[in-house]
């Protein structure tokens, strides 16, 4: 794959921007992060650890919790913040202490910033069970569920039927990815790992890539591993967008935990060709990634199935809720935790980049979700370069997030001609 190719996926890897470096934000003294919007437009977040976030609550004072909530609902009230009523509080106070710690963790990365709007993280694949009367409403709401629901699963996509030329001749040779979250059964997730957990796991995934029957090689961020990438190497791959970025840049990240023992554990396996990718330690445990440059959005699909189907065979056992789908570590990513995208240009809708405001409107009454080039906060070009997607990601099968995407596409790229018509 050239590296001008590779460049084209910028918005395919990262969801989160900020423009300190992480030195910088570790130093910061404020508690709570504050928001700046400078020049560039980016919001910058001041960084805090889990350690000194859960000092603000020591010894479990669910009135501090309490009063800190009603603080953010002044800010912004996220889903976390709304559900956790006086009798999910009761509940959590009628937990054993332990339970009572776990569950405070959760609402760690709410409590810690004041832009959340979930506001909570899973810490291991049973929360979901345990902590339901606190969880479940917010799955709920978020993926707008109403009565009884269960996730189903279908990775039967036709290959020769949802292609892109079909819609437009131009869009011969278009960035096509699709990502899948998954996290593994029988160890804490991301958020609960201690070091040690998180270079055990590291060493369990090799063991798998060495069975796995599609070629590749693993790439380490763990000093000292042997495969370890020298800073030259990682910042390389940073810029051809395949790895990862600097995880404690994220008060998110950081304040829940996920971003603990940085850059312990961490790594990325990539296939012999470069289509296929599984990030190691971000967010959830596992971030299974294929990207192809084409027309067809069946083949992406299948070089992501033939994958998951690899580390089935391996001996995978992915963690899994008998109703809400994948188990993933943001309550967001549940059910398939697919996100399949393209990255296309759309110079009417955006008025060539200048109102990305328009392009995400027109895209959402479609059923999508438009980012610019760099992941959900950044700007986007003058071609209004966008990352495309199906919003959905709970109660719709992994074929229907393709079919959503295709038929998404069709009606947006008609909308893209009529508004330069206009
Ligand atoms: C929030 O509550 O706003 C953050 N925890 C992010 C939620 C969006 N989900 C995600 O990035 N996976």
């Amino acid at each position: 794959m050239l590296l001008s190719q590779r460049r084209l996926f910028a918005g395919h890897f990262f969801s989160h921007s900020f423009c300190l470096g992480a030195s910088e934000q570790k130093s910061a003294a404020s508690i709570y992060p504050q928001r700046d919007t400078r020049t560039t437009g980016v919001i910058m977040t001041k960084i805090i650890f889990k350690n000194d976030a859960q000092r603000q609550y020591i010894n479990i004072d669910w009135n501090k919790v309490v009063a800190r909530l009603e603080e953010l609902k002044n800010v912004k009230e996220s889903l976390g913040n709304k559900h956790f009523t006086q009798s999910v509080r009761e509940w959590a106070e009628s937990l054993e202490i332990e339970e009572q710690i776990r569950l405070l963790n959760v609402t760690l990365g709410g409590l810690s910033n004041d832009d959340a709007s979930v506001g909570v993280y899973a810490t291991r694949p049973e929360d979901y069970e345990r902590f339901a009367p606190f969880l479940e409403p917010i799955i709920r709401e978020y993926h707008k569920i109403s009565g009884e629901t269960k996730q189903h699963h279908d990775w039967n996509i036709p290959v020769g039927e949802y292609v892109l030329t079909k819609i437009d001749p131009s869009l011969d040779r278009v960035s096509m990815r699709a990502r899948v979250a998954r996290n593994v059964n029988g160890w804490n997730l991301p958020s609960s790992m201690s070091q040690d957990e998180r270079v055990q796991f590291e060493a369990y995934m090799e063991g798998i890539f060495a069975g796995l029957s599609i070629a590749g090689k693993y790439h380490s961020l763990t000093p000292g591993h042997a495969a370890e990438l020298s800073q030259e190497e990682a910042d390389q791959m940073r810029r051809d967008h395949m790895l990862f970025n600097d995880m404690t840049t994220d008060n998110h990240l950081t304040s829940s935990g996920i971003a603990s023992h940085w850059p312990h554990g961490r790594g990325i396996w990539v296939s012999e060709d470069e289509t296929k990718m599984i990030w190691i330690g971000e967010e959830d445990h596992l971030r299974i990634i294929s990207i192809v440059h084409g027309n067809d959005l069946g083949v992406v699909d299948k070089s992501l199935s033939d994958l998951l189907t690899a580390m089935e065979n391996a001996g995978v056992a992915f963690a899994m809720h008998p109703t809400y789908g994948v188990i993933t570590t943001c309550p967001t990513n549940m059910g398939t935790g697919k996100r399949q995208s393209i990255l296309g240009m759309f110079p009417n809708l955006s008025k060539r980049g200048t109102d990305e405001a328009n392009l995400k409107r027109i895209a959402k009454e479609l059923g999508l979700q438009a980012r610019g080039l760099s992941g959900e906060h950044s700007q986007m070009d003058e071609r209004g370069t966008a990352d495309i997607s199906p919003s959905a990601r709970f109660g719709v099968t992994e074929a229907e997030v393709t079919k959503r995407l295709y038929e998404g596409l069709r009606a947006l790229y008609a909308r893209e001609k009529e508004a330069g018509q206009e």
